[in-house]
């Protein structure tokens, strides 16, 4: 079966998370995508958190997958030359270093355009360009702070939190490859080539939309309904943080279920979806609750929803997660475990759908990683093992036209 992007090659120029999440998905959909690493050490997380001495570190294998590894060190004259043929018969180029570091290489936007004007040159940054931050080097967590996430998760009385999801890495990537592919479709109605930058700022705060719709409540209104401090706590002029509530017009809670005493992670969600109120008072032995004034409607279960979340924990008290899951699903109630990443690793149906896959890898042995997320009728994405460091090197150089000789040229003086 042939892949959509077969055909595509891509030259990525990225490190870390954010840029290689948005190769690894175009590389799984089928884009011939080589990775271009300095010589002698590559993607600094190939060394990171290392649990095997001496092989590729998870971090590297998990966000590497279904790519080739070419050694280039683009700051030689020799490395350069390469990289000006491999731009010449690329379709797109994917970089997420510092701010201006393409520029200081002699790579700017200008000089790529002339290079290969059908070339889409994809960008990450911190923040957008222009922005008064855009000098900045940015990870994860400070991106998390910068787009709005840090400040409404968490429990109000204590400090912002940032979330263990990806939001400013992986999420960017995610963005960045839609940019990619949108691009490419444009290609194919123009022939031109275009550039498309992605901030993490920008996509953390895209995903914090409803964030930014409570922010518009508030100053209207004065209060947010569905947010803990209503009635009872005060709001100020900021989105205050909402500790595990729902974040639409469902309220919901984490709960605690049997065994929370000793097991950190015995807990549902349980979401008090408004027209299923009477299928949940059936569920936890409550019909008198059906047609209560008190209880009836959103507005008058509000106010003492707390409360009713501890009659729901008296109800889970003798259920574990699983246990209590099972019997509110046949309610139709949108609930789930708080599942573990163990439980995750183990789980039959994500291995069966492959969402989560084991690849051998030549020096690891197999390990477990994502799959796709994204499901196809035509196509399941086969993920194979990241590429160990210059793995591709010859086989790449080859294809640009290299000759033996040239490469043993191009390592004496290590370029490559
Ligand atoms: N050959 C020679 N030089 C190379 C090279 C190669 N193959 N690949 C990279 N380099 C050089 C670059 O030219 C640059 O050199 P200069 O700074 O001298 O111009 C340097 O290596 C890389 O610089 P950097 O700023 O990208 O790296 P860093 O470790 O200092 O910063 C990071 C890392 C992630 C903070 C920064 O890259 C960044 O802000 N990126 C944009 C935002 C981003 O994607 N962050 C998410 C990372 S995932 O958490």
């Amino acid at each position: 079966m042939s892949k959509p992007l077969e055909g595509i090659r891509i030259i990525d120029f990225t490190h870390v998370q954010a840029g290689p999440a948005c190769t690894q998905l175009l590389a799984w959909f089928g884009a011939d995508v080589i990775k271009v690493e300095r010589p002698g050490s590559g993607d600094v997380t190939r060394n990171q958190l290392r649990d095997i001495p001496d092989a590729d570190a998870l971090y590297f294998t998990m966000l590497n997958s279904n790519k080739k590894s070419l050694t280039l060190d683009t700051k030689k004259p020799e490395g350069k030359e390469v990289l000006e043929k491999l731009i010449r018969e690329s379709d797109v180029l994917v970089e997420n270093f510092g701010p201006g570091a393409l520029d200081r290489m002699g790579f700017s936007w200008e000089r790529l355009n002339e290079l290969n004007p059908k070339m889409i040159v994809a960008s990450v940054k911190g923040f957008s360009d222009g922005h008064h931050y855009d000098d900045l080097k940015v990870y994860e967590n400070v991106a998390q702070c910068a787009g709005g996430a840090a400040s409404t998760t968490g429990f109000w009385d204590g400090p912002p939190t940032i979330s263990a999801a990806a939001l400013g890495d992986s999420n960017t990537g995610m963005h960045l490859a839609i940019g990619i592919l949108t691009a490419l479709l444009g290609r194919d109605k123009t022939g031109k080539g275009q550039k498309v930058a992605v901030s993490m700022q920008d996509s953390v705060l895209n995903l914090c939309r409803v964030k930014l719709r409570d922010q518009q409540r508030l100053e209207r209104v004065g209060y947010l309904e569905e947010y803990p401090q209503y009635p009872h706590g005060e709001f100020s002029d900021v989105v205050p943080r909402g500790g595990n509530a729902g974040g639409g017009g469902q309220p919901g809670w984490v709960l605690k279920c049997k065994g929370w005493e000793t097991d950190p992670n015995a807990y549902i969600y349980f979401t008090i979806q408004g027209h299923a109120w009477e299928p949940i008072c059936k569920a936890l032995g409550k019909p008198e609750w059906i047609d209560d004034p008190a209880y009836k409607t959103a507005e008058a279960r509000q106010p003492h929803i707390f409360d009713i979340f501890k009659t729901i924990e008296g109800w889970l008290a003798d259920k574990t997660k699983f246990e209590a899951v099972d019997i509110l699903r046949k309610f139709d109630i949108p609930c789930a475990p708080v599942l573990t990443m163990k439980e995750l690793a183990n789980d039959p149906s994500l291995r069966a759908s492959g969402t989560i896959v084991e690849v051998p890898h030549k020096k690891r042995g197999s390990y477990l990683t994502v799959g796709s997320p994204i499901k196809f009728s035509d196509m399941k994405p086969e993920i194979t093992a990241s590429p160990l460091l210059g793995e591709h090197t010859e086989e790449v150089l080859a294809s640009l036209g290299y000759s033996k000789q040239d490469i043993f040229n191009l390592r004496e003086v290590k370029a490559v």
